[in-house]
């Protein structure tokens, strides 16, 4: 089934919203689907996508989308990101109407299973007579699954990492451990690098907070860093696959750390009212279900620390070893569940 979809995206603050609509629309083009994606500030392309815009897929100013002359079969608002009224007053008079999808944050949290799924008809409004459907990512059977493009697995078998590292001019002396560092400003940073130290590291810092606080911390002995410029999706997700430990942050780079199977820590983004405090403790409960005790109390303690959300005195990290042979079965586990855009095309489908 061919369709056109409409994905709009509004960039609220860091690179999650375009970094999630770029991955969905480059994951349902190649399902052979015609997407336009209406941006407000596509300028992150640029970096993130420097191989330009694939076939199928158109990227529009978002207020050109007032004046388009057609509405797609599917319309995607991103994260309740408010489509602009005389677009909605065009899906309204479309025959048959668009199916209207919000496609909602990531959370483990309960509410996502009773919620994903669930339908609110549209009584006044523009949109009058139109039903808006919610669908929520997620790890579980009776979420809407997560983005993952058809042939990563088997990218992922052939990657050649000394090949790329090379190519990255990323060279760690004999015995040190590479760990990618994606981070907002943490005042734990020092912690972390002194847990670190107790094998010989290098560093690659993200462009952001980890790069700004560096230069002027006391390194660890046995740590090095060095910064690295912004990457292209597909490198930083070969930047994931090439290092002993990802550090990562807000939504879809921690999508990508799961496929990469490696050992990773999660920041999320903090929150004044503390809502991330829950967020996090509902992805542990479910990550960490069925662990060995020994290996899921350091693990949790590490991930709340870093978090801010709990003390690194007394806190011994967890073996890589370990924490790496808990990744792979994690992300065996979640690539049993249908990804992402094979259910969005299910439900487009059921909707119909
Ligand atoms: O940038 P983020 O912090 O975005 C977050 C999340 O969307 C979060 O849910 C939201 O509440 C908050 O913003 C406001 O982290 P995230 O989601 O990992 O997005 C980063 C994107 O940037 C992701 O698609 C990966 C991509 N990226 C690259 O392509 N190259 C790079 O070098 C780096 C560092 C990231």
């Amino acid at each position: 089934m061919e369709l056109r979809w409409d994905v709009f995206c509004r960039v609220i603050d860091n690179f999650g919203d375009i970094g999630v609509s770029w991955r969905l629309a480059r994951n349902l083009a190649l399902r052979g689907q015609h997407v336009r994606l209406w941006i407000d500030d596509a300028s992150a392309l640029r970096w993130m996508a420097p191989e330009g815009i694939p076939a199928r897929i158109e990227v529009l100013e978002w207020q050109q989308s007032v004046h388009a002359s057609s509405v797609g079969d599917v319309v995607i608002e991103t994260f309740g990101c408010e489509l602009p009224e005389a677009f909605i007053a065009r899906m309204a008079a479309r025959q048959p109407a668009p199916r209207w999808i919000n496609l909602e944050y990531l959370s483990a949290e309960p509410y996502v299973e009773r919620s994903h799924g669930l339908t609110s008809p549209q009584f006044s409004g523009p949109g009058q007579g139109l039903k808006k459907r919610f669908f929520y990512p997620g790890f579980t059977a009776r979420t809407g699954g997560l983005l993952r493009e058809p042939g990563l697995l088997a990218s992922q078998a052939t990657f050649d990492r000394e090949h790329w590292l090379a190519a990255q001019g990323i060279e760690a002396q004999p015995g040190e451990r590479l760990v990618s560092l994606f981070a907002y400003p943490n005042p734990s940073l020092p912690q972390l690098l002194e847990k670190l130290a107790a094998t010989p590291t290098l560093l690659l810092a993200c462009p952001g907070s980890a790069q700004d606080a560096l230069p002027s911390l006391k390194l660890p002995e046995f740590i090095r860093w060095r910064p690295l410029p912004y990457l292209s999706q597909d490198d930083y997700d070969h930047l994931l696959w090439a290092c002993d430990l990802n550090l990562v942050r807000g939504e879809d780079s921690f999508v990508r750390a799961q496929w990469a199977a490696q050992p990773m820590v999660w920041q999320l983004y903090p929150q004044s009212d503390g809502a991330h405090a829950h967020k996090l403790d509902a992805f542990l409960d479910l990550w960490l279900t069925g662990t060995a005790p020994e290996l899921a109390g350091p693990l949790r303690g590490l991930w709340k620390a870093w978090n801010g959300l709990g003390s690194w005195a007394d806190l011994t990290p967890p073996e890589l070893r370990r924490m790496r042979a808990h990744a792979k079965s994690w992300r065996d586990r979640l690539t049993q569940q249908a990804d992402l855009c094979e259910q969005l095309l299910g439900f487009v489908r059921e909707n119909s």
